[in-house]
């Protein structure tokens, strides 16, 4: 131990008290924290480029900003920029692909034509980093969705491809899941609405279930493939009507039995997503999260450690959902450094968490329940002075990864090293 470690192994006993004075066990929070796994999503570090190379425009609603140099250019990059994020984020966790990721060998693989085959090298690279795979559809960036429909679509024909490659990518999810021995989450996201008031908002809604139950007709083992759907309120270019709202899926997945996504940033922005959970949980089994960050609107901005983040971590920790939660990231921002901006989020949620773990919850619940309003929030406003900072700092070192403010001099290392010689 060099003197500075010595430090800082003071400090933290002194915190470990600090908490232990309100009740709360520290080690046991980092145990709970070290099991949560959090499912990277590998379009940060392309800008939602994927690898097919069509030249067609991301479309979908979907807008990237910013113009930061570096970003990954082959599935080979891709990997290698993620390697170096999940180096510097306490844990074991997941990577969430989209089918416009395959690797076909050069060869121009039609999306209902994807197989497992055309992810093998992702599930290679997966299986020997011992990381976790989920899986998304992608129904953007494609000739077959420039109306702005898909499964949803009034063409019965470009209906039947979308909801082929639903099917196929079901069976990518699966041989993931498989593989890794580790079910894989696959969340069908679409993008069908209208940019103005549509006459009929009720046949593409109509359409839209009649596909989906299509598209999950084939019964897949839970253990290797769980099916999500997420809905949203609205997009650019779908500013006036989504087929796939909140209500339609929030039916769905109840109707149906797959997971709802909720994803942070498809909602009001006064709508607070974490109050969400427990009321979806009623009726659900399980829930997928895309943690996100909305500017005024649904911007994909990096997640930070928000009032926000915050009450969806205490959401899922209050109500012991950890185990009924999948919790992935959703935001692109290509006008700061790719691997950071996965790494500033990551570890935003992480801290997020182990706030809320470190939460005196049994406490601040006594005395909602005897009425005492007073001392909840008095000691609320307490317990955020608590060092939550030495502990986290504590977590990072026993993981094994850089602390606070020493994680960004290894990116800018490999951003000196190997980001700039992409250009
Ligand atoms: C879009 C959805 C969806 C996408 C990804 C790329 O609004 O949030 O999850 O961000 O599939
Ligand atoms: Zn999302």
């Amino acid at each position: 131990m060099n003197p500075s470690s010595v430090g800082r192994e003071r400090v933290f006993e002194w915190a470990r008290e600090e908490y232990a004075a309100w009740g709360v066990d520290v080690g046991h929070a980092l145990g709970l924290l070290s099991k949560v796994a959090i499912s990277l999503h590998c379009w940060q570090g392309d800008d939602v480029g994927g690898f097919e190379n069509t030249g067609e425009a991301i479309g979908g609603g979907l807008a990237v900003t910013g113009a930061y140099p570096g970003k990954a250019r082959t599935p080979d990059e891709l990997r290698d920029d993620l390697d170096v994020a999940f180096r510097l984020i306490p844990g074991k966790h997941r990577l969430n692909l989209h089918a416009s990721y395959a690797e076909t060998s050069g060869k121009a693989v039609a999306r209902d034509a994807l197989e497992p085959a055309h992810f093998g090298r992702w599930i290679d690279w997966a299986r020997i980093n011992g990381i976790g795979l989920d899986f998304n559809p992608t129904y953007f960036a494609h000739p077959l969705a420039a109306s702005g429909y898909t499964l949803a679509h009034a063409d019965a024909g470009i209906r039947q491809f979308w909801i082929d490659h639903g099917r196929v990518c079901r069976r990518i999810g699966a041989a993931m899941g498989q593989a890794l021995g580790t079910a894989c989450v696959t969340n069908v996201w679409i993008p069908d609405g209208s940019k103005d008031a549509p006459i009929d908002r009720k046949a593409p809604r109509e359409r839209l279930a009649a596909a989906l139950d299509e598209v999950f007709r084939e019964p897949l083992d839970r253990d290797h493939v769980r099916d999500a759907v997420e809905g949203k309120l609205f997009g650019l270019g779908s500013e006036s009507y989504v087929a796939g709202s909140h209500e339609f899926y929030f039916g769905y997945a109840i109707t149906r039995g797959v997971l709802l996504c909720l994803d942070s940033g498809h909602y009001h922005p006064t709508e607070s997503t974490a109050d969400k959970i427990s009321a979806v949980l009623q009726y659900l089994s399980e829930i997928l999260l895309h943690v996100s960050r909305g500017v005024r609107w649904d911007s994909d901005h990096v997640v930070i450690l928000s009032d926000e983040t915050q009450a969806i971590a205490q959401e899922l920790v209050r109500g012991h959902y950890l185990d009924r939660a999948r919790i992935g990231l959703d935001y692109f921002d290509a006008s700061i450094n790719r691997v950071a901006a996965w790494v500033i989020g990551c570890r935003a949620f992480l801290k997020a968490l182990l706030a809320a773990l470190l939460e005196p919850t049994a406490r601040l619940r006594d005395h909602e329940s005897a009425g005492d309003l007073t001392s909840r929030l008095a000691y609320l406003e307490e317990v955020k002075m608590l060092p939550l900072g030495v502990v986290w700092d504590h977590y990072c070192e026993t993981m094994g990864v850089p602390l606070s403010r020493m994680w960004l001099d290894e990116v800018r290392a490999y951003e000196r090293d190997c980001l700039e010689r992409r250009r």
